[in-house]
């Protein structure tokens, strides 16, 4: 075996965000950028020698290079064998479930979600743990730490291997399975939901739905769950193969980025379900006819239906949600009476809550939904309890949501996002929120008044770790709320995130334009924070 011993020196710029790191094409393509990293991760994982691994990505530029090296040196690492998806592919659910069904050490995923892709779009690197879940911060800040110390990376000399077809072969003294990136995610599907339901309903002629995978890693997984195995027509499943740029979009599934499909919902003759998700499959957008299902109520509802789901029949544990993301699961969990936690942003939160049974359903804001069964948020498996829901209830999305409000009261929300703005001038914008946050509390502005604001802390309730910095929130006597945090996935600039949320609980007022509903707090904000001034933009870039 051909083991070389590179040396190299640290980059000061590899500390892992909400997500991995992420960085563009060509910060990657710097000579032992993307080396450094995985070495870091193999330095920081005591035991990993002779262990299993799963290795795939979202399918963008540079994926499959960069899978080549990892897999090289892996092998010089004394990885005992690596679980790679075909064609280096795996989305970030399949890759967790992959995990967990062979109980391997942990894994490797290759993705930037939602960032675009392409020579000059953006990759990242993502450790996922044993449970399939993000690794939690103490091994992320093990990992940063050893990027800032390296000094040389082990990398067997072998020529490029074949990924392109399901198999096994020995790479040095390493196995490698190239095992199939749909089948098993397919099959974990079936034993969650009613697909008999389902496929009743997609092919009953009087439904239709449309899948947009904006040229994403969702393609092959929605082509096989909707059309071949659920029996819908085939085009229902639009931008179904992925592309190494996704087409030169946004892989986002939100109201600006998947505007084709908006397009389609809110025109004449739309179909009665639209869902879209993004670059690696973990989050979903869910529309009815002219209807857009506002994220925080996807987790709200699904909670409140989820006794009709076989996989959740026999009740949840508790849910989970981020702190941005709006109170109305809160409400649902109170009825139910289940525990509802509130966790900062970032899916590896809500690892130890699912690993000690605590919570069954977690969701953020930001389109992520996921359960216990992966330890990812995950957008196909929204997709499919929305449609078991909907074949269960036998009523539009609108109906439910709308029956949902009336029971529960509707929990106005949105958000704003700043994108790309000066990172220098958003620090100074948080700096002067945080000096704020002291005298806050009793300040009256017009009809509001405070009756909280700090920067959120969260102390997990299973191992005790604390993580501080959360997000700046200001919360009203009247149950509204603020909250201000930068983004940890964004590569360019800073990304600037302000979230509105207001309690209705009377039906009659639920037809309100959202934004016009929030329009005081939106104010307010600006008034608080000073957001134009500091962002130097009139408008945010993305309004959800
Ligand atoms: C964003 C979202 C967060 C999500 C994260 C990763 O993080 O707000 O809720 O968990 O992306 O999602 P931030 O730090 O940019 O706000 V994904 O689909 O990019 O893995
Ligand atoms: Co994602």
């Amino acid at each position: 075996m051909n083991i070389k011993t590179v040396s190299t020196k640290p980059f000061s710029d590899q500390k892992p965000g909400t997500s991995g790191l992420r960085k563009a094409v060509p910060v990657f393509q710097q000579p032992h950028y993307l080396e450094n990293f995985i070495q870091s991760i193999f330095d920081s994982l005591p035991g990993c020698e002779g262990q299993t691994l799963v290795l795939g990505g979202d399918g963008r530029y540079y994926n499959r290079i960069a899978i080549q090296t990892i897999l090289k040196m892996a092998a010089a690492n004394g990885i005992g064998e690596i679980l790679v998806g075909c064609g280096g592919i795996l989305s970030t659910p399949a890759a967790s479930w992959i995990i967990r069904k062979n109980q391997a050490f942990g894994g490797i995923i290759l993705s930037a979600s939602h960032n675009p892709g392409g020579p000059n779009g953006d990759l990242g690197v993502k450790y996922n743990v044993t449970n399939g879940g993000p690794a939690p911060e103490k091994v992320t800040e093990a990992i940063y730490a050893r990027t800032k110390a390296i000094d040389s990376y082990k990398i067997l000399a072998a020529a490029d291997v074949n990924l392109d077809q399901v198999g096994s072969f020995k790479l040095g003294t390493m196995s490698v399975e190239v095992i199939d990136s749909v089948e098993p995610y397919v099959e974990l599907m079936e034993s969650l939901f009613d697909f008999d339901k389902i496929k009743a309903l997609l092919t009953s002629g009087n439904f239709k739905m449309c899948m947009d995978s904006l040229h994403a890693v969702t393609g092959p997984y929605a082509h096989a769950l909707f059309e071949q195995r659920l029996g819908a027509p085939a085009g229902t499943v639009v931008n179904g193969t992925p592309k190494e740029d996704f087409g030169g979009g946004h892989p986002d599934p939100n109201l600006v980025y998947a505007h084709d499909l908006v397009e389609i919902l809110f025109g004449d003759d739309a179909p009665d379900f639209g869902a879209a998700s993004d670059g690696d499959g973990d989050r979903n957008m869910v529309l009815g006819r002219q209807f857009f299902v506002n994220p925080s109520d996807s987790l709200a509802v699904l909670t409140a239906n989820a006794h009709l789901i076989p996989a959740y029949s026999q009740g949840l544990a508790g849910v989970a949600r981020s702190m941005p993301t709006s109170a109305a699961v809160d409400r649902v969990a109170a009825a139910l009476g289940i525990d509802c936690y509130e966790t900062p942003t970032g899916w590896k939160f809500f690892g130890n809550l699912l690993d000690a049974g605590k919570a069954t359903l977690c969701g953020e804001e930001s389109f992520g939904t996921g359960s216990n069964h992966v330890r990812e948020k995950d957008g196909l498996w929204a997709v499919l309890f929305w449609l078991n829901i909907i074949a269960a209830r036998g009523e539009s999305v609108e109906q439910i949501v709308r029956s949902h409000w009336q029971k529960y009261g509707k929990n106005f929300y949105s958000r704003h996002d700043y994108e790309e703005v000066d990172s220098a001038k958003a620090r100074e914008l948080i700096e002067g929120l945080l000096a704020l946050i002291p005298e806050m509390k009793g300040k009256q502005f017009g009809n509001y008044e405070v009756e909280y604001s700090d920067d959120f802390s969260y102390t997990d309730p299973v191992d005790g770790s604390v993580s501080k910095n959360q997000g700046i929130r200001i919360g009203f006597t009247d149950g509204s709320r603020l909250v201000f945090r930068l983004s940890g996935t964004g590569t360019k600039g800073a990304t600037l995130r302000v979230y509105f949320e207001s309690y209705e609980p009377d039906a009659s007022k639920h037809d309100v334009d959202t934004q016009k509903a929030l329009a005081p707090l939106i104010n307010l904000a600006e008034e608080i924070a000073q957001i134009k001034q500091f962002t130097q933009r009139e408008f945010p870039t993305v309004i959800t």
